[in-house]
């Protein structure tokens, strides 16, 4: 028998209890990559997986994978689903975490239901989707596609200045399985829009067929510390001025485009940050995105210019690139098959590119790869605000049993 719905309850509260996972005294939620949070959503995670009866393995970068497969199926390439559990700092109970639960659940009906797929399935939690600590986001699923090499990963080090490698060992998931142990024949990611698209347009479902390019970089501008009060504006040089001209000078270019071109700043901090003395320096970030790749380069290049600008005033400016992704296509057939699955259950759907990156942009290297989106309320995300309604919630997730079903070969 093939099931057409999922335990909607066993869904949601697996949502709410991982969502309490992390929270601090003030009600915030943060689970960073390979933090003690973290650790605890881990073991959450595989506490579930072992309860459904998968076969858990995580790797050197401390993907987390269960694997559901008979011994009918087991020499066959497994259909891969998943996301992230992972999140950014005061985060909503969604990003990432759907995805993989829902995968879980998804894999939990179909063993209740007695199905016999034609191949394994599998879900995946990757390491570090978000970033927020250890840059480039999409971390552990870019090692686990072949994009970064495993040494130079657990090498990063965080913003706090500890080292990926040093932190997986310490929470207790630094795995003994090599990156890419799993050679998906596929791969599906269920995630929140985080944006205002489907909401806004009344659609419930989002076939994800394009992801922007993501760039990446950390600046920092040196100039002159000096008195705030003797100093006349003209004998300045004010890396902190220089820095809010730099964050200026990237809004309203993004602004005044027709293009999707977004530009954010959002982190920043001078040197010596003090009242009464004029920054010497100013670090900051800069995320640059766009889905077409000539734009952002070309977004790039004005940035440069900006810089070598304030160099020709005089002050001294040094850049590194923390990520750059190029924009991703998905597979059209199985962004085809997740047009059909929503339709086939009434569900107005549109497709839609992603803001967001996602571990699917990396896995997409491997295998086809596509994503389903559902709405975000308000289009809020990378917030505590974060949220879609349980019909939505619950309509994602038996789209993504429907998509299984077929790409499982479950007849
Ligand atoms: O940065 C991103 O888009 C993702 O949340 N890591
Ligand atoms: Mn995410
Ligand atoms: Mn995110």
């Amino acid at each position: 028998m093939i099931p057409t719905t999922i335990d909607a309850a066993r869904l949601l509260g697996a949502l709410a209890d991982l969502g309490r996972i992390g929270l601090d005294a003030d009600g915030r939620r943060t689970r960073l990559a390979a933090t003690d949070a973290d650790r605890a959503g881990r073991d959450v995670f595989v506490a579930r997986l072992e309860a459904a009866g998968l076969a858990v393995t995580v790797d050197r970068i401390g993907n987390i994978f269960g694997l559901w497969a008979t011994e009918e199926n087991a020499a066959e390439p497994p259909l891969l689903l998943g996301s992230h559990i992972d999140t950014v700092v005061n985060a909503g109970p969604l990003d990432g975490c759907y995805g993989v639960l829902a995968a879980l659940e998804v894999i939990e009906t179909l063993k209740e239901a007695g199905a016999r797929p034609a191949r394994p399935i599998a879900v995946a939690a990757f390491t570090d989707e978000e970033g927020a600590r250890f840059a480039p986001d999409m971390l552990g699923s870019l090692v686990f596609a072949g994009g970064m090499a495993l040494d130079e990963a657990l090498a990063a080090v965080a913003t706090d200045g500890a080292r990926l490698g040093d932190e997986l060992a310490r929470i207790g998931y630094a795995g003994t399985v090599e990156p890419g142990h799993i050679r998906p024949a596929a791969y599906v990611e269920l995630h929140i829009e985080q944006g205002p698209v489907l909401e806004r347009e009344g659609f419930r479902i989002g076939a994800v067929e394009n992801l922007q390019g993501i760039s990446w970089q950390r600046v920092t501008i040196t100039g002159q510390a000096n008195h705030a009060g003797t100093t006349p504006m003209s004998m300045r040089r004010d890396a902190g001025l220089a820095a809010a001209r730099t964050v200026a000078f990237l809004a309203e270019r993004a602004n005044q485009s027709n293009t999707p071109t977004v530009a954010t700043v959002g982190r920043m901090s001078f040197a010596p940050d003090v009242i009464n003395v004029v920054p010497a320096r100013a670090t900051f970030t800069v995320d640059l995105r766009d889905p077409d790749e000539t734009r952002l380069r070309e977004e790039e290049a004005a940035f440069a210019a900006q810089l070598a600008a304030l160099e020709a005033e005089g002050f001294t400016v040094a850049t590194e690139q923390l990520a750059r992704f190029e924009p991703v296509v998905f597979d059209a057939g199985l962004v085809a098959a997740i047009e059909h699955a929503a339709r086939a259950r009434g569900l107005a759907v549109r497709r839609i590119t992603s803001g967001a990156g996602h571990d699917a942009q990396m896995v997409a290297r491997l295998c086809p790869g596509a994503m389903i989106f559902v709405p975000s309320i308000g289009g809020i995300s990378h917030n505590p605000r974060e949220a879609t309604a349980d019909a939505d919630l619950v309509a994602g997730a038996e789209v993504l049993l429907d998509v299984a079903v077929r790409l499982a070969g479950i007849a």
